[in-house]
């Protein structure tokens, strides 16, 4: 110790953490503590992604932690459901309450009448996506499929060139050609932009395809607007193009592709005349950027998840994922296609989901039908009685909000949720039950933006009595007289088996150097030299790009969702045409003429921060943007407050005027919490619950509305 530390009466400390959150860039962060309090957290300035600097969503986090607004005891409901109005209770109460609720609920109808719903609130490997899936198996409840994200990309992903890690993202400095196709990367996936400002700087054409002309757009060298749910019309005619004027890599798809004659033939149809009649996109530019794209070396493909949310989302992640074997982009360092870098992290899943522990047959509900499975309009044999909420806000981030209303609103319901804040389906629960932190508890994080693996240490005690989820199962386990070993592990433990630490991926890296160091990159070439398939090497059957993927040929549509690779529930599925084709935008109305988009908000992170005064004050109200043709039409003016509409619901927004979006599109950010709106919905109060044509991915963007003044 300095003298100055000395003389300091504060000890100040550093602590490594990691943002928590669902987002691609899973930044390093730096707390700062003092006296036993988190002060500040920062970026890791050393961390090659991170570079110092963390999002408007998190660079507050203490403020979150502090909050007057955190739930922090568990409490039981005293008034009617939905009112929000709570008492303390005792841990023992509430576990006590819970596992005699549950064990009488299952005496009655089984144990399928418990229904989990979670998602990524969290996306530690000891805390997130899979943290109560032991103890929900184990229970024999129901088990919930969760496709929010990325699934339909991801089955699509999968038959056409494996799970590969792809492009590495720090690569991207050496493209040439760089198309974002539906991403907004300057809100979603921030520390992606100064990449590829970099590669922009040293010449690379930046292309931006989204029907939007957002943040990114703006910095694109070529903003191309498309209509919602076309974009596969335009990755099929640049196919057309491409293999019509031969500039295709003959030796490469030659040595490292499967079905090019076939589909070859199959895209004689999608002409690029065809193409613009669909996308609303003029002939010449889709010619121009079909040769651009095949002549330009190395040329990049960056996807965002938007691209899946249409009836034709899968079958889009296809043909774009058939574009750079077709032109021999692989070859190059940065040449390829960028999707989630996710699967070169090796987590060892297994050890926390015990799919051991699963009784063989048990029902599985998708989470999109939330709203139907309470509300008794889904078929089931045993109803739903008993829900816990962890990880999500389905009122916020579910679609067809108002059947979920209705269906918390059952008083047969015994509804726990566990979280930081009173949320918009908090409010609805019988039990609440408070969640840590970050800065409170320990975890491990993959990523699914790029190849670093980050640790999170603990920087203060937790606040009341707050636990991590890890604990929150342990207790449930214990109440419910599980004895099996997995449930006594401490965090200690699970974070020796987060990883498989011998994986190649792995070497060099173990928890002891990531305590030192904080985070590490994966034992992969350097981003000046990885080529990931340079040479082939597709981890699909074939080894190859499969443009028929033998995959869907022989099990027809199936789930591939973020963590688990192949379903375990898989069963066979809707038989799919193994080659590349277009299916249209699924909704279509004359009485709602408008496509509604719903992407992300720039300062919520989905519905978390929804509710922080900071992250309020820079999104602002709930807000709908329309084009100024639209408006007119229909009587309205910059900041009037309009309903939109359609016969699922209705939510009320602020009119934003402007032509950032096209004639007939218009956007609602997601995220703003009902209590927030006025009339208390949110988009999701108009979205479908139906699948797109893969990997049971949701259509957020193939819903239709009327905007009117109210
Ligand atoms: N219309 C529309 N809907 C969408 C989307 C869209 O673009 N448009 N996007 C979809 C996508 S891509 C996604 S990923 C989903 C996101 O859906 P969710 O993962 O449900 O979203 P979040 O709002 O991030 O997190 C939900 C809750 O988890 C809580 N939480 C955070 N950490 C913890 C913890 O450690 N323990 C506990 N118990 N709780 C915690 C948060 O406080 C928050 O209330 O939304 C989907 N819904
Ligand atoms: N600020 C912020 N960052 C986030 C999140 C957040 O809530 N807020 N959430 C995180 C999560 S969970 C996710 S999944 C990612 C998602 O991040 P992104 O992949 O960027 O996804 P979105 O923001 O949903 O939509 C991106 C763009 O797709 C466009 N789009 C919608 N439909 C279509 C279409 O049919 N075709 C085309 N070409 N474009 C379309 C929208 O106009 C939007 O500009 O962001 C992560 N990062
Ligand atoms: S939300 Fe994303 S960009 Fe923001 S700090 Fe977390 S990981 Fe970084
Ligand atoms: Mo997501």
């Amino acid at each position: 110790m300095t003298a100055l530390d000395d003389l300091t009466l504060t000890p100040t400390t550093t602590v490594r953490a990691a943002c928590p959150h669902d987002c691609p860039d899973t930044c390093a962060m730096l707390v700062t503590v003092e006296d036993g309090r988190a002060t500040n957290v920062a970026g890791d300035p050393d961390h090659p992604i991170t570079r110092g600097g963390l999002c408007v969503k998190v660079n507050n986090y203490p403020d979150k932690t502090y909050s007057p607004d955190r739930l922090l005891y568990p409490m039981k409901r005293v008034g009617p459901k939905g009112l929000g109005r709570f008492e303390r209770i005792s841990w023992d109460e509430a576990l006590e309450t819970i596992a005699s609720t549950f064990k009488a609920k299952i005496a009655e109808h089984g144990a399928e009448t418990v229904m989990p719903v979670s998602y990524l609130g969290n996306q530690g490997i000891l805390n997130g996506l899979s943290v109560g899936d032991a103890f929900f198996h184990r229970l024999g409840a129901t088990i919930t499929e969760r496709t929010y994200c990325d699934s339909g990309a991801c089955t699509a992903y999968a038959s056409t060139v494996g799970a590969t890690a792809g492009v590495d993202p720090e690569s991207i400095v050496h493209s040439k050609y760089i198309i974002i196709w539906a991403s907004n990367t300057i809100s979603t996936n921030l520390h992606l932009w100064p990449i590829i400002a970099e590669a922009q700087k040293r010449g690379a054409k930046v292309v931006c395809i989204d029907p939007v002309r957002h943040k990114t757009a703006r910095r694109a060298d070529w903003h191309i607007p498309i209509r919602p749910g076309t974009d596969n019309a335009l990755a099929l005619a640049m196919m057309h193009v491409i293999i019509a004027e031969g500039l295709h890599d003959e030796d490469y798809v030659r040595e490292h592709t499967l079905g090019f004659d076939e589909l070859a033939e199959r895209v004689q149809q999608y002409t690029p005349e065809w193409a613009s009649e669909e996308t609303g996109i003029p002939v010449e530019d889709i010619r121009t950027l079909a040769r651009e794209y095949a002549t330009t070396d190395p040329s990049m493909i960056r996807i965002g998840v938007a691209i899946e949310r249409h009836a034709g989302g899968g079958q889009t992640v296809r043909s774009i994922a058939c574009l750079p074997a077709l032109v021999g982009a692989w070859r190059h360092v940065g040449g390829g296609l960028l999707q989630l870098p996710l699967w070169a992290h090796p987590v060892n899943w297994p050890a926390f989901i015990h799919p051991e522990f699963r009784t063989p047959g048990t029902r599985v509900i998708n989470q999109f039908l939330l709203g139907r499975a309470l509300t008794g309009e889904m078929d089931l044999d045993t109803p739903v009685t008993a829900l816990m909420v962890y990880n999500s806000n389905p009122m916020v981030v579910a679609p067809e909000q108002e059947k979920i209303a209705r269906g918390l609103e059952r008083e047969d319901l015994f509804t726990v949720v566990s979280d930081h804040f009173m949320t918009d389906t908090a409010r609805y629960a019988d039990i609440l039950l408070p969640a840590t932190t970050a800065l409170e508890q320990h975890d491990i994080m993959f990523s699914w933006g790029h190849f670093y693996v980050t640790l999170n240490t603990p920087a203060v005690e937790p606040e009341g009595e707050s636990v991590p989820n890890t604990e929150l199962f342990r207790r449930l386990a214990a109440a419910m007289g599980f004895d099996d070993e997995y449930f006594t592990l401490s965090d200690e433990q699970l974070l020796e088996q987060s990883y498989d630490w011998s994986a190649p991926a792995m070497e060099g890296i173990t928890l002891e150097s990531l305590r030192e160091t904080g985070w590490a990159r994966l034992n992969l070439p350097g981003p000046d030299e990885y080529r990931p398939h340079a040479e082939g090497g597709f981890p699909t059957p074939s080894g190859k790009t499969e443009f028929r993927s033998s995959a869907l040929e022989a099990m027809g549509n199936f789930v591939v969702n973020l963590f688990r690779q192949l379903s375990d529930d898989h069963q066979p599925g809707t038989p799919v045409d193994p080659l590349p084709h277009y299916i249209a935008p699924r909704e279509n109305s004359e009485l709602y003429p408008l496509n509604l988009l719903s992407p992300k908000s720039h300062a919520y992170i989905n519905s978390s921060a929804g509710d922080q005064a900071m992250q309020k004050r820079v999104q602002g109200e709930q807000t709908v943007t329309i084009h100024p043709a639209d408006a007119q039409a229909r009587g309205i003016d910059e900041g009037n407050y309009v309903a939109v509409s359609n016969d699922r619901g209705r939510f009320v927004a602020l009119a934003k005027i402007s032509e950032e979006v096209a004639p007939g599109v218009v956007v609602c950010p997601m995220g703003s919490w009902g209590k927030n709106a006025k009339e208390g919905t949110t988009v999701n109060a108009v979205n479908p619950f139906v699948f797109a044509d893969l990997g049971n991915a949701p259509t957020f963007s193939d819903t239709r509305v009327e905007v009117t003044p109210v």
